[in-house]
């Protein structure tokens, strides 16, 4: 369906909410922040049109959440928001030749418009963004490309990344969904999925070894980035009793993080004492030995899915 909103009437400028959708409305916070309100039968989200920034997903089967959102993220255009589910691209990390662009990537930061909303065959809600070609944009990427993202909120959680080179020479990109998962605590969580994989150790000046078990963590800062890793993989939570799957393709690397108290603290934006504890980014990648190679004319797609087993 087209996207038309209806303004609802009667309500303050600064409250105003406007329903795309049986299940979307779009509001503004008092920061000037617009973003998607969706509530369906299966799950509620919360997605911030800068950066198309899924902040929150909350399947109504669940009590806690699937996503971790710091509770000090700072609301500020042109800023990346702390938590859920920021989008890198078309760079990973540190821009390769210059240390003025935001690592990372731009497409956290910029505006993104609706597309399209739909609801899927389980009752989930689908919304289609793309990137606006701002003029902050094309002055860190001047190429033509197309960029959208296309979000399915229900019991799982689906991310589409679609880059479509519109040039005549091939096109180079580094590109994540930089996700921050809510656990019970960093001490109660192993990491399956990554068993004999080669990884790069970011604290050791990418010094490159090889997992040989199920990830630990012992709250120091934790870094790493997994290459040529296109499997699925999954966060085991003996805490909340539950495991999240990580689904993925279209992927060929996995980084994993945790800041530890110390980066946490000098961040500003972790959240309060040791909320840092309560969060592992387990990143659906394409970085490093894994950059992708767009040639003209084509499009490459990363795409994660969160699912939750309880136990
Ligand atoms: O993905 C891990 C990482 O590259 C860490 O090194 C740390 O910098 C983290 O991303 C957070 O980056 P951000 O730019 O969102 O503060």
């Amino acid at each position: 369906m087209t996207v038309e909103a209806t303004l609802q009437h009667g309500q303050p400028e600064m409250t105003k909410r406007m329903q795309l959708h049986a299940h979307v409305s779009q509001l503004q916070d008092e920061n000037g922040l617009q973003y998607l309100e969706i509530d369906n039968p299966l799950a509620t989200g919360k997605i911030a049109l800068q950066g198309a920034h899924v902040m929150q997903w909350q399947p109504k089967f669940l009590s806690d959440p699937v996503l971790w959102l710091s509770s000090n993220a700072r609301y500020i255009k042109g800023r990346s928001i702390r938590g859920g589910t920021p989008i890198c691209w078309p760079w990973f990390g540190a821009h390769p030749t210059d240390s003025t662009l935001c690592p990372h990537g731009f497409a956290r930061v910029i505006p993104w418009r609706v597309m399209d909303i739909d609801a899927t065959q389980t009752g989930a809600t689908r919304i289609i963004l793309e990137m606006q070609q701002t003029p902050e944009a094309q002055r860190q990427l001047s190429y033509p490309y197309e960029l959208t993202l296309t979000i399915t909120i229900g019991r799982r959680l689906r991310i589409d990344m679609a880059t479509t080179n519109l040039a005549e020479h091939p096109f180079v990109i580094g590109e994540a969904f930089h996700t921050y998962f809510n656990v019970s605590d960093i001490s109660n969580i192993h990491i399956t999925g990554m068993q004999d994989c080669v990884y790069m150790d970011k604290l050791l000046r990418y010094e490159r070894n090889v997992e040989h078990n199920a990830l630990a963590f012992d709250g120091k800062e934790y870094d790493r980035v997994y290459v040529n890793h296109s499997a699925d993989c999954a966060i085991h939570d003996s805490g909340y009793n539950r495991i999240i799957h990580i689904a993925k393709s279209g992927s060929d690397a996995t980084v994993v993080w945790n800041p530890g108290a110390e980066k946490a603290g000098s961040m500003g934006d972790m959240g309060t004492a040791d909320e840092w504890r309560k969060t592992i980014c387990v990143e659906t990648t394409n970085a490093l030995d894994n950059m992708v190679v767009i040639n003209p004319g084509r499009k490459h797609t990363l795409s994660a899915e969160y699912s939750i087993e309880t136990l």
